[in-house]
């Protein structure tokens, strides 16, 4: 099996693509012979969405969560110059205490997986896998926070390690001339850098931090260079700041979604996309509806692509379109569906997405769920500790999710403990469909009805399904007049409400779906194709965003 790639398409057959449960990849591995004395680990990106791993058919670890990284010890089970067999089981199955949540129901067909999600459940090793050797003695974790306070740079570091007689801990600051900016002693502190190059969107300025263990000799024994981006984020009133200045979101939800690879992470259509988001004139994106591969956070940072980086918690909503992609019969929140336990698998995807990610200057925004059911008392109850976690692991940056259709102004009970609305909305497609006047109208109603709020709002999903190629003379729905006319209107709304920040169309491009009679080869509001070809409606958003002169 391929490596990173989902094993869904890979083999065009049904049994491969529709399978449930686990997969059993094997491989061997030689370790160097140079690494003796080291610490020996494998550090899976991810694997989606449950894995097990053992060496030499000893189990050795374990991970649930498909969008975030693990890491399993060897070195115990390994010797320099010998080879490891190394097996991975790779399970697939959501239930209602997975995030994302899904349900594995009997059929007379056998067991059919039924999600609350439309993008197709795709699974396997998705991402890099890295076989590494570390001295005995080293870094094992690295935290950087970082603020503009006037015109001063300010970066917050703290490093972890075993301590041990004689060992010590020092950072040193270079900026991208590989000049020597800063430097402190110590495993944390704060180093202050009077008029930095700040990080700003469209000016990915970033510093080495090097992360040294020094012993009572003076050698460094382990380093660790971090990249970091001096910048602010703040919300005052209904503005979006971005070191003091509003910013206006420009861009899309995406999905990880390439043909036969699925959601394996491919660095020629990561170059690609960003590309793409270049020429279309779009200055952020949002990681919808997990957490992406890290190379993604890594060219965000160095391009000064804005990132809202999203939980993979998707589908907390089990009455939502019942027939669409939902099954009547299902209670949201209750002891045998989403409870407790679903909170906790949350609250963990929240930790580990933050760990991750927390580093990376493009993110400014966390969103912790997909609309979720929000009009509820037990939403407000199982959402109330999940903002409180994510404040106080990250006190830096705002918080946001995204409210769902039906839980309108006055009935929404969580984005009370939102910073920023962030608004996934249909008008003129799954409401109003083809009546582009009456959506007009109902969706300044409601944006001012938010507006009022006092918060920014980032409307997070607008689109409408487009088969390219099919054109209407009189914009009718899936023609490309119709996506054109249907962002216009969008447009014309959003700029008449002050309070919107930020215009994320649904979607970067078609992607892959679970089969249904709502979906023609998938979901289609792509403005690019799968292939990534444009359709009419891309040189709109073109003419809108790109920068003029
Ligand atoms: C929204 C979901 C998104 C779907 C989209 C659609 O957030 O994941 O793909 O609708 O129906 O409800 O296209």
């Amino acid at each position: 099996m391929a490596v990173p790639a989902s094993y869904n398409d890979i083999g065009g057959d049904a049994a491969l693509r529709h399978h449930i449960g686990e997969v059993w990849y094997e491989t061997e591995v030689r370790i160097p012979s140079s690494w003796s004395g080291r610490r020996i680990s494998l550090y899976f990106e991810s694997v989606t969405h449950a894995a097990r791993v053992w060496a030499d058919g000893v189990e050795v670890g374990a991970h649930q969560g498909g969008y975030t990284p693990f890491e399993v010890d060897l070195t115990a089970l390994t010797t320099p110059g010998q080879v490891v067999a190394l097996t991975v089981s790779v399970d697939n199955t959501l239930t209602l205490q997975s995030i994302p949540p899904g349900v594995v129901e009997p059929t007379p067909a056998g067991p059919r997986q039924r999600t609350w999600h439309d993008f197709f459940n795709y699974a396997g090793i998705h991402r890099t896998v890295w076989l590494s050797g570390t001295p005995a003695t080293h870094l094992s974790g690295l935290t950087t926070t970082t603020d503009l306070l006037d015109s001063t740079g300010v970066i917050h570091f703290s490093l972890d390690f075993e301590p041990a007689p004689g060992l010590s801990a020092r950072v040193r600051l270079s900026d991208q001339d590989g000049l020597r900016v800063g430097a402190q002693d110590g495993s944390s502190g704060t180093l202050h850098i009077p008029d930095p190059q700040v990080w700003a969107p469209g000016r990915g300025y970033l510093y080495a931090l090097e992360a040294q263990l020094v012993d009572a000799r003076g050698k460094v024994v382990d380093s660790y260079v971090q990249k970091v981006g001096i910048r602010s984020v703040a919300v005052r009133g209904n503005r979006f700041l971005i070191n003091g200045e509003p910013f206006h979101f420009t861009g899309f939800g995406k999905h990880e979604d390439i043909a036969v690879i699925g959601k394996g992470h491919n660095d020629a259509y990561m170059l690609h996309d960003f590309g793409l988001l270049e020429w279309i004139g779009a200055n952020s994106l949002r990681t919808s509806h997990y957490p992406y591969a890290e190379d993604v956070l890594d060219y965000a940072d160095r391009h000064g692509i804005v990132v809202i980086d999203e939980v993979a918690a998707v589908g907390i909503n089990l009455t939502l379109g019942a027939g669409v992609f939902g099954a009547p019969g299902y209670t949201t929140f209750g002891p045998d569906t989403i409870n407790e336990q679903t909170r906790k698998t949350h609250a963990e995807a929240i930790r580990e997405l933050i760990e991750r990610d927390r580093h990376h200057p493009s993110v400014v925004l966390w969103s912790l769920a997909n609309e979720p059911e929000s009009d509820s008392e037990a939403a407000q109850e199982y959402f109330r500790p999940l903002f409180e976690l994510a404040r106080e692991l990250d006190p830096s940056r705002p918080l946001g999710f995204a409210n769902v259709a039906e839980a309108t102004p006055g009935r929404c009970r969580v984005s009370q403990f939102a910073d920023v609305l962030m608004l996934n909305r249909y008008y003129g497609w799954y409401v109003l469909p083809g009546d582009l006047a009456g959506a007009e109208i109902a969706w300044e109603e409601e944006l001012r009805a938010w507006a009022a709020e006092g918060k920014p709002i980032i409307i997070t999903e607008y689109g409408a399904d487009t088969y390219p190629g099919l054109h209407t003379l009189v914009p009718e729905p899936w023609s490309e007049e119709y996506q054109v006319a249907y962002l216009d209107m969008n447009h014309r709304v959003f700029d008449r409400i002050e309070a919107v920040v930020g215009e994320h169309v649904w979607n970067f491009a078609d992607f892959a779906t679970t089969p249904g009679i709502m979906r023609v080869g998938g979901n289609r509001k792509g403005i690019f194709t799968r292939d990534r070809q444009p359709k009419a409606a891309a040189h709109v958003l073109r003419k809108r965003w790109l920068p003029k002169g």
